[in-house]
């Protein structure tokens, strides 16, 4: 497809959103911001909570793509939960579909397959085509928003790439993050080859840097054009130093959503 020129950035009031209101802008994007909050400095930016059928209608309307963080973004009552990831992402999905959007960044997560064991030194890594396994009700939702993706692809023609995000954080805090980290730098290198890849119809890939000790396959995040630059090793030795490896059978030894699996 044409590379898209007008973003509608969700969540962009959020810890990533704000990662990305810095750095997506360098790739020629203009955004439009959204958030149920207000996003400081960004005084344009829509504030509407996803539920709002006619303001989500109206901020999708005239973009080339919808880059969709917002929603819940850990373990929460299911209520609230179903209401933002659930609800919220179909209201999206809707207004993308009525309003002629053809491309979605949907930003899944780890804890998608939160219960998939940790691979060890040696085993193979993590394949994009290892099965749901959510850890928690967020994770659940995230699930569901990969299928919401599909149907909307094989229904309505909406493309999307769903990015299961390892941890985007600016530095890596724990030990479990030199697996999983997204630098800033590398989401937005990711996010803006899922923006320009031919037709992904619906994919999902997993997103994390060029980790040392990553566990996961990015062979199909490279296949959309993604090349990382970043690893968390040079952070080893001082998170190794202070924290020490997880203790033999915990969460966070044990599985990739970690302590998420314990909640
Ligand atoms: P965050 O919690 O900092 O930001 C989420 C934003 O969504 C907030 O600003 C919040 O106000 C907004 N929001 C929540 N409910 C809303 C609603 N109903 N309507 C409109 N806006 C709403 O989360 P973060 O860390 O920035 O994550 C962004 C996305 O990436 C989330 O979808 C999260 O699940 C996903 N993700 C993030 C990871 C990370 O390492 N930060 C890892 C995996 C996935
Ligand atoms: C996520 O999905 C969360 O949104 C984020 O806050 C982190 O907890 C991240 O996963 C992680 O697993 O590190």
């Amino acid at each position: 497809m044409p590379a898209p020129r007008t973003l509608l950035l969700t969540g962009a009031a959020g810890g990533v959103g704000t990662l990305m209101r810095g750095l997506l802008p360098r790739y020629g994007y203009e955004l439009r911001l959204l958030d149920v909050a207000p996003v400081p400095d960004a005084p344009d930016a829509i504030v509407a909570d996803l539920a709002d059928r006619e303001a989500v209608r109206e901020a999708v309307r005239g973009v080339d793509a919808i880059v969709h963080l917002a929603g819940i973004s850990v373990e929460a009552e299911f209520d609230a939960i179903v209401a933002a990831n659930v609800t919220g992402l179909h209201r999206l999905y809707e207004a993308a579909r009525e309003e002629g959007v053809r491309r979605v960044v949907f930003a899944s997560s780890n804890h998608a397959v939160g219960f998939t064991p940790a691979p060890r030194d040696g085993e193979p890594l993590v394949p994009i085509t290892a099965p749901h396994r959510p850890d928690t009700y967020y994770g659940l939702s995230k699930c569901f928003g990969e299928d919401l993706a599909q149907l909307y692809w094989d229904r309505h023609g909406v493309e999307t790439v769903s990015v299961r995000i390892g941890s985007c954080f600016p530095e890596p805090t724990s030990v479990r993050m030199l697996s999983l980290w997204l630098s800033p730098a590398d989401c937005a290198r990711l996010l803006h080859a899922a923006l320009t890849a031919e037709r992904v119809g619906h994919t999902v890939v997993y997103g994390s840097s060029a980790n040392t000790r990553g566990w996961w396959d990015l062979a199909p995040a490279r296949a959309l054009g993604y090349a990382p630059q970043d690893d968390s090793e040079p952070y080893a030795p001082g998170l190794l130093a202070a924290r020490g490896l997880p203790a033999p059978g915990s969460p966070d030894d044990l599985y990739i959503g970690g302590g998420f699996t314990a909640l």
